[in-house]
């Protein structure tokens, strides 16, 4: 296991690489050009200025999180193929600077979706909270502003260009069904995998989250059976997943160590995380301690070990704790929390396999 943390760019993230380069066993970032929106080529002097700031601090950037998707390749509208080809200029000078994974997601119009970025929990900590109830009536232009308010932080599948034409999105996806959704990603994949391939970069697509339909869009990477169903598209290594406990485990429903186990060979990056689901459906995002949600967070780390997970790892949303000032579930310190509780499922499992003993 790789471990690696998430990184938004300079002038745009309160975690500095130095304070990154200070958590045990963190190797890497994960970064993409946050400023460039979806569908263009990414400039190769953006790229090097992020490879500049990480070879400095010592980090690699083998994993880019994310190349969004153009709206258009996902409605599988003509102009999609301008869009592909661009996606693969991007590719190539990704492979240029060593990237390894590009972690992308096939969500409709939106990425993660929360009604709350700082819901308070019992211990006075803060943390990314979803009402089901509210999001069937949210108000969609409110929230947009919210996310918004910040005008520091872009937040990744929030951005203003792309909710700035929110009716329109909405009118196009009226008659787009899963199945189609499917044909469209379908259509991505023979195009992109075989080419990712040659460049030795691992697609990894990250699930829905939440992993159910939202707004009456779509949604399709939502659990065990579709993400087969994906990854079979294109029968490939380079078609991978990014395995996110958090996201698929939002419906409790969803056996992620039964999904570690079936796919861990297709597996080449792991957001992992906890979250606590609530009898009505809601959840809250905690620590990432196994008790403290409804995940089970050493039962996933257990089978990455046993199945000799060697890919990337990086812990996922915190909270907000110690009146840390931060991106919504980007702060420092309680993803290193993170870290070290993964660290320490991970070397128990080790020592157990050298001496057949958990603890000596
Ligand atoms: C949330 C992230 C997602 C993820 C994208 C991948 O914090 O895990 O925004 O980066 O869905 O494209």
């Amino acid at each position: 296991m790789k471990m690696v943390f998430r990184w938004f760019g300079e002038g745009n993230d309160t975690v500095t690489l130095e304070q990154i380069k200070q958590i045990p066993g963190v190797e890497g970032i994960v970064w993409a050009l946050h400023d460039v929106p979806a569908g263009e080529e990414w400039p190769m002097d953006k790229i090097l200025q992020v490879k500049e700031a990480a070879d400095k601090a010592g980090l690699h950037m083998k994993v880019v999180e994310s190349v969004n998707i153009h709206e258009d390749i996902k409605l599988g509208l003509p102009s999609r193929d301008s869009y592909i080809d661009n996606y693969k200029k991007t590719i190539v000078k990704l492979a240029e600077v060593g990237v390894k994974v590009i972690c992308y997601n096939f969500m409709p119009v939106f990425d993660w979706v929360r009604t709350d970025l700082h819901k308070e929990l019992e211990d006075g900590s803060t943390a990314l909270f979803y009402e089901k109830e509210k999001v069937a009536h949210l108000n969609l232009e409110e929230q947009v502003q919210r996310i918004n308010a910040n005008p520091n932080f872009t937040m990744p599948g929030w951005e203003p260009e792309r909710l700035g034409r929110l009716t329109e999105l909405f009118d196009a996806y009226r008659d787009v069904s899963e199945e189609q959704l499917f044909d469209n990603a379908k259509y991505f994949l023979e195009a992109i995998i075989p080419f990712a391939a040659k460049y030795d970069i691992r697609m990894a697509i990250h699930p829905d989250d939440p992993p159910w339909p939202i707004f009456g869009l779509p949604r399709i990477i939502t659990g065990q059976a579709n993400i087969r169903r994906f990854l079979g598209l294109v029968d490939s290594p380079y078609n991978g997943l990014t395995m996110c406990s958090g996201s698929l485990g939002a419906n409790p429903a969803n056996d992620i160590v039964a999904i570690v186990n079936e796919f861990a060979d297709r597996i080449p990056f792991a957001h992992i995380r906890n979250v606590r689901v609530y009898d009505n459906g809601d959840f809250i995002e905690t620590s990432h301690r196994t008790t403290d949600g409804t995940v089970d967070i050493a039962g996933i780390v257990n089978a990455l070990h046993e199945n000799d997970y060697e890919g990337f790892c990086r812990p996922d949303h915190g909270r907000h704790i110690w009146d840390e000032q931060c991106r919504p579930g980007y702060g420092l310190y309680d993803r290193a929390l993170g870290i070290m509780y993964l660290w320490g499922l991970w070397d128990a499992n080790r020592r157990k396999l050298q001496t057949g003993r958990m603890g000596d």
